[in-house]
């Protein structure tokens, strides 16, 4: 292992032990104590700014950002999920606006590219931290006079089930790496190219056992902060009688 791979990983194991918002000594005490250059010291910092361990302020020091933020495979909403870690949830609205759904997001919620959408555009706050951004699309016969006031600081979800009577039932979900734009990093208040998780998310709803099946209420592109989130999942082994033919082997003949 070279010096600055083993500086690198004393200070992982100091991280460990530290809160999210606490400060790392400073460099000339840290190099010292660690018996290394500056110039390795900041090398390795500088792995962990880029890994999301810790953020560097310009003239005041290198922080501890604490854990991840796991994300699991649930179609939960960001206001029961912040809440169920004990955190505050936030919603700034940042766009609204009623517009014909398009092709591309008319394929995905099932209407005609005539038909109207909503468009909400919103940062997700955690304790006044910002996570998230959010662009959702509603179909606008699903909500009528919601406005862009109603978002703020809001759940969507709630609001679909208090004022519209739609409970979200089910999802489906892709994830995929992604870096952020000048916006998108500036709303986020990370450098611009950070790396993000982008999750697209379609739901479907119901409207209680009377009218049941409601179809597709929302399509939604968000970016979270890939230093602040990490996917986690459960993972189970395949029962013998489910292993396909071949021995479950991929791209076995
Ligand atoms: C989550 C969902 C998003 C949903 C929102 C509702 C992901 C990737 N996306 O952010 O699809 O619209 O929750 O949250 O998890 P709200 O009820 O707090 O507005």
């Amino acid at each position: 292992m070279t010096k600055y791979h083993a500086v690198r990983e004393q200070l992982l194991d100091r991280l460990d032990q530290m809160a999210a918002g606490e400060q790392l000594p400073p460099e000339r005490e840290l190099s010292a104590s660690l018996g290394v250059s500056r110039m390795t010291l900041r090398r390795a910092i500088d792995d962990l700014v880029a890994r999301g361990a810790v953020r560097r302020r310009q003239g005041s020091g290198v922080f501890a950002l604490g854990p991840k933020l796991d994300t699991g495979l649930v179609a939960t909403s960001f206001t029961a999920d912040m809440r169920s870690r004990g955190l505050r949830p936030g919603a700034r609205t940042l766009a609204f606006e009623r517009r014909p759904a398009g092709a591309r997001v008319g394929r995905r919620l099932r209407i005609s590219p005539t038909a109207g959408v909503v468009r909400v555009t919103r940062l997700r706050l955690a304790d006044g931290e910002p996570m998230a951004i959010e662009q959702l699309h509603v179909p606008d016969a699903l909500v009528p006079g919601l406005g862009a006031a109603d978002l703020q600081d809001a759940s969507f979800y709630d609001l679909l089930r208090t004022r519209y009577g739609v409970t979200v039932v089910r999802g489906v979900q892709t994830i995929e790496p992604t870096v952020l734009d000048g916006d998108e990093s500036a709303s986020l208040d990370v450098p611009v190219h950070s790396p993000a998780l982008q999750f697209e998310r379609t739901s479907w709803g119901e409207r209680g056992a009377a009218d049941g099946d409601v179809g597709i209420v929302e399509f939604v592109r968000s970016v979270y902060r890939g230093d602040r989130y990490q996917i986690r999942t459960e993972l189970s082994v395949p029962s013998a009688s489910s292993t396909p033919p071949g021995g479950g082997t991929e791209g076995a003949a």
